[in-house]
């Protein structure tokens, strides 16, 4: 039988999607007897402490008056140390690059100085990492090189590896190990949830998971909305990861204040997912799209935006609709195919759950993990 291992996840701990990967993977690994030390300046959103294997240990960051910015790169790696010298890890998993790898290279310097054997170290990239950050030239250089030095480096989609390769015009082999998602048991009934929304049995609902930053385009995703506003039964269900009151002014000029519902910081976002009717994202810019896989993962067809690695996903007319960024028209198309044909709804619909059950499965891809560090 193989040996179980100790592994280290370093993550942020905020509702993002990286942060919701790296928890969904250390709770799975503590299931099948793993132990599981979760590294982070908070306990994550979805961690369950109290499951067994699971450690949350705190990285305290320091307040000190001289430091204009407070850092955490450096306690962080005091803390990646000390939980090694502890727990003996085998492996370090670090999600997001920056400063999280670098926070690892600089915990194996101290190690390798102090004589002991430092753990493999595995970056994840997730995105906006590398789409976004390494693309500035203020980061570029210890991206590559946090990257470069990592033992081993995936990332989430076949789009991000390249990408990965291009900006930072590397040749470090990049493994691609997509995104996943079981979703959980449905607790609370469709109708109990529109009742408690105040959406009614016969409305048309779209719902968007997000954490509502630039990227994600949600002027576009109300721009759509708008152009349903003579329909009384189309509404928008929004779960929030971050403050939606930046786009007060625009719900208000495009005049859609009935049709939007707003529900901040969901836990359990199955009962949402399964209340609405499909799911649209408007991203700019997206790696994979972990949010369209959970609603996918439900039974639920999803519109989105044809950006980076959302192809992986969504097959278009198989199992959803892709749309070019941007373009409200060919989104607002694409719903009314929805909302007029409930059969193209429901076989969309279940051709998503499909691909979510067959290739991105948390059993499928945690073994896939599982596999890549024993060959580490
Ligand atoms: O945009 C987010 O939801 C957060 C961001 C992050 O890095 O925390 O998400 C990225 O990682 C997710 C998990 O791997 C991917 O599903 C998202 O596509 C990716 N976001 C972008 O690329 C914009």
């Amino acid at each position: 039988m193989n040996k179980k291992l100790n592994i280290g996840i370093v993550c942020y701990p905020s509702v993002g999607g990286s942060g919701i990967v790296a928890t969904n993977l250390g709770n799975s690994l503590a299931e099948l007897g793993h132990s599981v030390h979760f590294i982070a300046y908070e306990k994550p959103f979805r961690l369950n402490e109290k499951q067994k294997n699971v450690h949350f240990h705190k990285v305290y960051i320091n307040k000190y008056e001289l430091f204009k910015y407070p850092d955490y790169t450096l306690p962080l790696s005091v803390a990646i140390g000390s939980i090694h010298k502890k727990y003996k890890l085998d492996i370090l998993h670090v999600h997001y690059a920056v400063p999280h790898a670098t926070a690892a290279l600089l915990a194996e310097q101290m190690l390798t100085h102090s004589g002991i054997k430092p753990p493999h170290l595995v970056t994840t990239l997730h995105g906006t990492d590398i789409t976004l950050l390494a693309k500035n030239k203020h980061l570029y250089e210890i991206i590559k090189y946090s990257i470069e030095n990592s033992c081993c480096v995936t990332a989430v989609s076949d789009y991000l590896a390249q990408q990965t390769k291009k900006i930072l015009q590397t040749t470090k082999p990049i493994k691609v190990i997509h995104n996943f998602y079981s979703p959980k048991e449905v607790t609370k009934s469709k109708e109990k949830v529109r009742k408690s929304l105040n959406l009614k049995p016969t409305d048309f609902v779209a719902l968007h998971m997000s954490n509502l930053r630039e990227v994600k385009r949600i002027p576009d995703l109300l721009k759509i909305v708008s152009n349903f506003k003579s329909q009384e039964n189309f509404k928008l269900l929004i779960l929030s990861g971050g403050s939606f009151q930046q786009y007060k002014p625009l719900v208000k000029k495009l005049g859609i204040e009935e049709k939007v519902v707003l529900v901040e910081n969901a836990q359990d976002i199955e009962n949402y997912i399964n209340a609405a009717d499909f799911g649209l994202y408007t991203s700019g810019e997206e790696s994979f799209g972990l949010s369209i896989l959970e609603t996918m993962s439900l039974g639920k067809p999803v519109v989105a935006s044809r950006a980076g690695g959302v192809p992986e996903v969504i097959t278009d007319k198989q199992n959803g609709f892709l749309c070019k960024v941007g373009d409200i028209k060919s989104f607002v198309s694409k719903i009314k195919l929805l909302e007029k044909d409930q059969d193209l709804l429901t076989s969309l619909g279940e051709n998503a759950r499909q691909t979510a059950e067959q290739e991105f499965s948390s059993k499928k891809i945690i073994n896939e993990y599982l596999n890549y560090y024993r060959h580490i």
